[in-house]
């Protein structure tokens, strides 16, 4: 109980986090709020013989609750500053395995100034549409080979990224598990997807890049394969945010910022955490770090594709990582103010293909988004080029205000598309 204080006005410095809680069988409310809070700052299971003088000045504290949400406070004291890692241990560790819950989801934090200006965000964000590709507005459009695994890098590079390019595609993304496999040797693919980059940039006469995957077994590694990728002329880098974790990620920023590149944050393993809408933590709050480290861009979801994701959550992060500040959703998302961090481009990828783009843009609501459309193009009856081409002339028919068929009667690679999967969403 001596951590929950429902008078308490949190001080503008703390860190204001949103849980959604259940308490276990024959546990109170009260019970579980002063636990969450207790065991995720100074508190522990019994009292102690000694407390040090500092004590009073590490409690978090319960100051609001409802049925199943509880906001507690967190002095930034608590926590080294600039470390994620060092913050996810206390409000992401412990309570999790109390058996004071039963489930235990962190919805959202509200980060103050104070302790976000140890971060330094993207190095472009949202710039990257005019800094890296020269134009106004997005979208950034992307293929990943598929199958996920399997080509060899020159056959990636050759046959599959040099017909995306010349398709029209900005970009080309290694798959998640797409690393450094015995058929597809990293320090290869880097070399022949460079050199097929340089020859659809002279024959389009268009910037090209691609998202090579820097996945790592540790952190030397990481920094040799992005160093790497900068040798060799790439823009950007990708790497599998949640598999990494939040050091590993944090390491990728300091790189991106020396070498003055894009990360592209893929999530894979997100949905082991973020899916249960009882337990985990919130695919919301996870683009929030990632923004905060400095992803230039992250896959949040597309309602439409063939993963899961509700759509309240997804324009609630898309608002949030694209915005300077945001207001509170209940529930949801806690308020937010970045000041000078820049803002984070979402990706949209997940059984995309011409014919559902429409609906996912509308939900959407912008065209500054990365567009990733793998079996979507790849799958396309006529080849990669052709399905590359189907993929850009939707999102040119959107962007006119043409119907997909209509505009599909004067445009083939369209019409075949459509022929093939016309507007079904895929599971
Ligand atoms: C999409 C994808 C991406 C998913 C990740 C895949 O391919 O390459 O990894 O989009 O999910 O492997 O499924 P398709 P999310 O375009 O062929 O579906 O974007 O939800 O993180
Ligand atoms: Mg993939």
């Amino acid at each position: 109980m001596e951590f929950i204080d429902h008078k308490l006005k949190p001080a503008k410095s703390d860190i204001k986090v949103l849980y959604y809680f259940e308490p276990a069988s024959g546990i109170s409310s009260e019970d579980a709020i002063g636990r969450i809070a207790s065991e995720s700052s100074s508190g522990t299971w019994t009292t102690l013989a000694e407390l040090p003088k500092l004590l009073p000045k590490t409690k978090a504290y319960a100051y609001w609750h409802d049925k199943n949400h509880v906001k507690v406070t967190y002095p930034l004291l608590i926590f080294e500053r600039g470390s994620i890692a060092g913050m996810m241990s206390g409000i992401g560790g412990n309570i999790y395995g109390m058996k004071a819950v039963d489930n235990l989801k962190l919805m959202d934090a509200e980060l103050p100034q104070e302790y976000i200006k140890g971060f330094k965000g993207p190095v472009y964000g949202k710039d990257l549409i005019q800094k890296i590709f020269k134009r106004k507005e997005g979208p950034v459009t992307s293929v990943v080979p598929k199958p996920k695994i399997g080509y060899t890098s020159l056959e990636h590079a050759e046959k599959v990224a040099y017909a995306i390019w010349k398709g029209g595609m900005d970009c080309v993304k290694d798959d998640e598990n797409l690393t450094d496999q015995p058929f597809n040797k990293f320090e290869d693919r880097v070399r022949y997807v460079a050199k097929f980059r340089d020859k659809a940039e002279n024959e389009t006469g268009d910037v090209k890049d691609a998202f090579l995957n820097v996945t790592s077994p540790n952190l030397r590694e990481l920094e040799r394969r992005v160093k790497l990728v900068h040798d060799h002329g790439f823009k950007y880098f990708m790497i599998d945010v949640v598999v990494s974790g939040f050091t590993a990620v944090q390491t990728a920023a300091e790189l991106a910022h020396d070498y003055k590149m894009a990360i592209h944050g893929h999530r894979a393993m997100h949905a082991m955490m973020t899916r249960n809408p009882k337990h985990g933590v919130s695919m919301l709050y996870i683009a929030k770090l990632m923004r905060l480290i400095g992803v230039d861009q992250l896959h949040i979801g597309t309602v439409v594709g063939k993963l899961a994701g509700g759509k309240d959550e997804i324009v609630a992060t898309k608002e949030m990582i694209m915005a300077q500040e945001v207001g509170e959703i209940h529930g949801l998302r806690m308020p937010q103010k970045w000041g000078r961090i820049k803002p984070m481009l979402p990706v949209a990828s997940g059984g995309l293909h011409p014919g559902i783009l429409p609906e996912l843009l509308d939900i959407y609501g912008t065209m500054d988004l990365v567009l990733q459309v793998g079996g979507g193009t790849l799958g396309h009856p006529m080849g990669i080029e052709a399905g590359a081409r189907s993929v850009m002339q939707a999102i040119e028919a959107y962007k006119e205000g043409v119907k997909l068929e209509d505009y599909a009667e004067t445009h083939k690679e369209l019409k075949v598309a459509l022929e093939k999967w016309g507007h079904t969403k895929p599971r």
